[in-house]
């Protein structure tokens, strides 16, 4: 049986609706469960693959380990390098608002400073602010293919370093709050990971950018021309033909493949309080288009604060 025929006798088309040509659709009529049938979860798996991205709205009745129970259907729950994980949880890290470190209003793939960094994220609103607060997510295997040949053939051949101590005031909203906790706990320890520009999806064989803010420089290239060659790339994931905008509601989830999206968390809602809550699944190292894999080349763990005597 085909995926397309698979999906349908599973999950009815109709209750799959698409968000835009490119990314993003909307499944409804969906209980997110720990007991869903493994054909349904089968179904979700491959709807991700061809979406990028799904949202189901209505899962209010999902709490944290119910939200761990069904998203560890789809893989194996990874802590964040990190940031650990909320008290009790395999994988749930808590975005608040009021917090530091919460506003992800970078462009980024979840954990690529690591080597096999995560393949899907369930993410879970529980506190939405009245206006405000959108995310946005980018197809970037449909940024790949959209791109011209000459630029595929250049992006096929780069290597860049990605890390966590990456440029974050130069780059985002930053309240002291947030630099204290990149500071001291986001940078706790230090990644630094080569990895090609475009990997192969081990699911799809699709091509697929690999970029985003925690990009430090390319290999092998000196700076400034890194620099324009990472504008040049990264502005297409971002063009707004290659991506879609998500509005929450409290009780949504979005679940997305890591492996071909970049996602941005607007942060537009001022001191309006917003929470998510994310389960996040096991990736597996990216292969290049010429069969080499990502590389972590530095892992170092800050020593402790010295004393002020
Ligand atoms: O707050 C959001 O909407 C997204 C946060 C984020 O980047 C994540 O959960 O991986
Ligand atoms: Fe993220």
């Amino acid at each position: 049986m085909s995926e397309a025929a698979l999906i349908d006798n599973i999950i009815p088309y109709s209750d799959v609706v698409k968000r835009t040509a490119r990314i993003g659709a909307e499944i409804s009529n969906i209980k997110l469960s720990g007991d869903l049938p493994s054909q349904t979860i089968a179904a979700i798996n491959s709807l991700l693959l061809v979406h990028k991205v799904i949202f189901f709205r209505d899962q209010d009745h999902l709490d944290d380990p119910e939200q761990e129970r069904f998203a560890i259907r789809l893989g194996t729950l990874v802590p964040h390098p990190t940031l650990g994980t909320t008290k009790g949880m395999a994988s749930i890290i808590e975005l608040d608002s009021a917090r530091g470190g919460s506003r992800a209003d970078v462009w980024h793939a979840d954990g690529t400073f690591t080597a096999a960094y995560p393949k899907i994220s369930v993410l879970r609103a529980i506190v939405i602010p009245p206006f405000g607060g959108d995310t946005i997510w980018s197809n970037t295997a449909a940024t790949y293919l959209d791109l011209p040949l000459p630029l595929q053939r250049l992006a096929d051949e780069l290597w860049a370093i990605h890390t966590n101590a990456f440029d974050y005031e130069g780059t985002a909203r930053v309240r002291e709050v947030d630099k204290k906790h990149f500071d001291e706990i986001f940078t706790r320890t230090i990644f630094e990971t080569e990895h090609p520009v475009v990997r192969v999806h081990p699911e799809t064989g699709e091509r697929a950018l690999v970029l985003g803010d925690v990009v430090q420089r390319f290999v092998d290239i000196p700076k400034r021309d890194g620099q324009k060659l990472f504008d040049l790339l990264q502005s297409h994931i971002t063009a707004p033909e290659n991506t879609v905008r998500w509005n929450w509601k409290e009780g949504d989830v979005a679940i997305w493949d890591n492996r071909a999206t970049q996602h941005y968390a607007v942060n537009d809602y001022g001191d309006q309080h917003r929470v998510m809550r994310r389960a996040t699944i096991e990736g597996d190292v990216p292969v290049s288009v010429d069969g080499r894999s990502s590389v972590t080349r530095l892992k170092v763990t800050k020593q402790p604060p010295m004393e002020v005597t």
